[in-house]
């Protein structure tokens, strides 16, 4: 732990992600854990963890978000899956999730215990990845009783402007959802509200963190490098929000910090 610096000030991080919905924490977790964390990375998608049951979606062929495969999960082994979810079912995620300066950041935003709604692995593969278009995590496509706001997300490796960092608009989460669904933005909207022109970068480096507002409108591009770009994000929320859904049984989410 020594790798990591004492966390600054957690009142001003605060008031600047109420202010902007999305806010730079620095270097929150240390070397030998991103290691372990990229190795397991690779293993989970080239097929070595059956047993935990993740999730899968793997990148289009050509590139684009309009034609990502839906419903397919795991494919075979392959390091071009974009996103791998149910991440904490792994004991090594799972020490991402409640490693002790996001602990320590995520208490200063949440009293009582804490769930998770969702860990993802966003993962772009060299040269050939699709961009992720304007949108926000939440609305009744989430299915909960209050709507989350806090997403914790680290960089696992370099994520330079060149290997599409995240952007954001700054504030934008302050006029709540853009539509009641949530999820990607309408080109409509996006033009508008003259989003592209109003994009702020976020380039991180490996162990960086970002606190994201569900509801901050962002995105991320095409990974143009030859490194892979991998990132995690967990989204916390009080234990006491509920998922609405009544097609099937309602989810229940891991704790993982007591009261
Ligand atoms: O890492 C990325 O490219 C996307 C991150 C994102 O959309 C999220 O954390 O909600």
């Amino acid at each position: 732990m020594s790798e990591v610096p004492e966390f600054p000030s957690l009142s001003a991080t605060r008031e600047a992600f109420f202010r902007d919905g999305i806010v730079r924490l620095g270097r929150t977790v240390e070397e030998s854990l991103l290691e372990q964390l990229r190795e397991r990375s690779e293993a989970m998608m080239g097929g070595e963890t059956p047993e935990l049951g993740l999730f899968f979606q793997h990148d289009s062929d050509d590139g684009t978000y309009g034609s990502l495969p839906r419903g397919e999960g795991y494919v075979g082994p392959s390091q071009r899956y974009r996103k791998v979810e149910k991440l904490e079912r792994d004991p090594l995620f799972r020490a991402l999730i409640t490693h002790p300066v996001h602990e320590t950041i995520v208490r200063a935003f949440i009293d009582g215990p804490v769930h998770i709604y969702r860990t993802v692995l966003f993962n772009k593969a060299p040269g050939s990845s699709s961009p992720i278009p304007w949108h926000q995590d939440g609305g009744t496509f989430w299915g909960l009783s209050e709507e989350p706001f806090l997403q914790l997300w680290t960089a696992l490796d370099d994520a330079p402007v060149e290997a599409g960092c995240v952007e954001a608009i700054a504030g934008s989460h302050a006029r709540g959802l853009a539509t009641p669904l949530g999820g990607v933005i309408p080109d409509d909207v996006q033009a508008r509200a003259n989003a592209a022109s109003r994009a702020v970068c976020f380039p991180a480096k490996a162990g960086e963190s970002l606190l994201i507002h569900n509801h901050v409108w962002h995105r991320s591009g095409a990974n143009h490098t030859a490194m892979p770009r991998r990132a995690v994000t967990v989204c916390y929320m009080h234990a006491r929000v509920k998922c609405l859904r009544k097609k099937r049984a309602p989810r229940v989410f891991p704790l993982v910090f007591p009261g």
